[in-house]
């Protein structure tokens, strides 16, 4: 029997054992990349429905100086997560600010992204573009907050998880009014960006929607990134043109979509702006597992597909470190696993894009077998059916890929007590 661990040794055990792990990276690499840690993630405390906190809130402070550590260069976060509800909107708030400024310079990290909280305080019970014209004012004024924030800690993005904008009880509210009400709480928003842009002599920020299916309301208006950009796109929004989407992975398969598709879709329309990284399961509720842990072909797959189409936005790592993962673990284990993890699956992705039997099936699949003067489908079929194998074959190879093995590794030579069980 192992022997018990006090709590230094355990710690001792789990940075010997990450370090066995290997395959991290200097966080000089890890800075290289576009991946932002969110200041929510980082504080999580485990607190989701039916579970009290395991872990202590973390001040941004100390967020900022272990994300700068881990080497992650990008900050992001909620109003309410830096300004308590009390202080927003107050005098308060920009000695605040003042000091965040400070931590992010001391540290060398920089703010990408800001976000609005309209889903958590008691005055989003009805949600943000509730029937009320006060909640809606000072939803207004909680937006147009943000922008200033933005500004002031020189964020480029802005996410808007609108959350609460739906409702628990059927035929109460009008639902072509709420939408209404939303887009003008988002115009509001841009208005007061292009106001404080010129002032500042910066650029305006961009305006990233983001869809979750289910939560926190019974029924979502605009529950998936389509909806979000058919949103975008109704004619609602003065601005649409700074109005894009961060999607994120796990909110795309919680209704049962496929994440690559839902992304294609917003690359179609120019509006891939930002975009929440995690993982998780379909048809569940929001887990966020960090990046990787579960489907980790189907993340290969969706990197091949941005890399293939320039995608250069923020990569956030909106995940949630597990109630089993201790505070020391969180910085530890959790945050620089999902960095390398992301950046591993990015750095593959490019390996597959340039493999040479991937390359030159698709090159053959795109050039047919030359029948396009068959003016029957079985003729056209019969001329490409071997063709077609070449499916499975890079369905086949992208695995390989994934497990190392273009790079020759291999198991059964290098574990013969592997073999006695082999029935040849
Ligand atoms: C909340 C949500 C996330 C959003 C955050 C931004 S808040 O944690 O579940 O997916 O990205 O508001
Ligand atoms: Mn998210
Ligand atoms: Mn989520």
């Amino acid at each position: 029997m192992e022997k018990e661990l006090s709590a230094g040794d355990q710690r001792a055990l789990v940075d010997r054992l990450m370090a066995s792990c290997g395959g991290s990276y200097t966080p000089e690499v890890r800075r290289r990349y576009f991946i932002s840690g969110p200041q929510w993630a980082a504080a999580y405390q485990g607190q989701a429905l039916f579970h009290a906190p395991v872990r202590r809130a973390i001040e941004p402070d100390e967020v900022i100086r272990n994300l700068s550590e881990i080497g992650i260069a990008w900050w992001a976060t909620h109003d309410i997560d830096i300004i308590s509800a009390a202080d927003l909107l107050t005098d308060r708030q920009n000695l605040i600010l003042d000091g965040i400024s400070e931590s992010l310079k001391r540290y060398g990290v920089r703010c990408s992204m800001v976000t609005g909280e309209t889903f958590f305080s008691p005055v989003w019970a009805a949600g943000p573009a509730a029937e009320q014209p006060e909640v809606r004012a000072y939803a207004r004024r909680r937006l147009e907050n943000v922008v200033e924030i933005g500004h002031r800690l020189g964020a480029s993005f802005i996410v808007y998880w609108p959350g609460t904008l739906g409702y628990q009880l059927q035929g109460v509210i009008d639902e072509t009014l709420m939408l209404q009400r939303y887009a003008e709480l988002l115009n509001a928003a841009c208005e007061k960006d292009i106001q404080v842009a010129q002032t500042a002599g910066r650029s305006t920020m961009r305006h990233c929607l983001e869809a979750k299916p289910f939560e926190p309301q019974a029924e979502i208006l605009l529950p998936t990134t389509d909806a979000m950009l058919n949103f975008i796109a109704s004619g609602l929004l003065e601005h649409p043109e700074m109005v894009g989407v961060n999607p994120e992975y796990l909110h795309e398969l919680m209704w049962g979509g496929a994440p690559r598709a839902a992304l294609a879709r917003a690359l179609l329309r120019g509006k891939l702006w930002h975009f929440d990284i995690n993982d998780g399961y379909r048809l569940k509720h929001d887990v966020d597992i960090g990046v990787g842990l579960v489907n980790p072909l189907d993340w290969l797959n969706v990197l091949m597909l941005l890399r293939a189409h320039g995608y250069n936005g923020p990569f956030n790592l909106d995940y949630k470190p597990p109630r089993t993962t201790s505070e020391y673990g969180v910085f530890r284990v959790s945050f620089p696993s999902a960095v390398d993890r992301f950046i591993t699956l990015w750095e593959i992705a490019g390996e597959a894009l340039a493999d040479p039997v991937i390359c030159e099936a698709t090159r053959a699949l795109e050039a047919g077998a030359g029948a396009s003067g068959a003016s029957d489908g079985d003729t056209v079929f019969e001329a490409n059916k071997e063709l077609w194998t070449l499916h499975e074959l890079i369905g086949h190879r992208l695995v390989q890929i994934l497990l190392g093995q273009h790079r020759g590794r291999t198991f059964v030579d290098l574990a013969p007590e592997h073999q006695e069980m082999r029935r040849d």
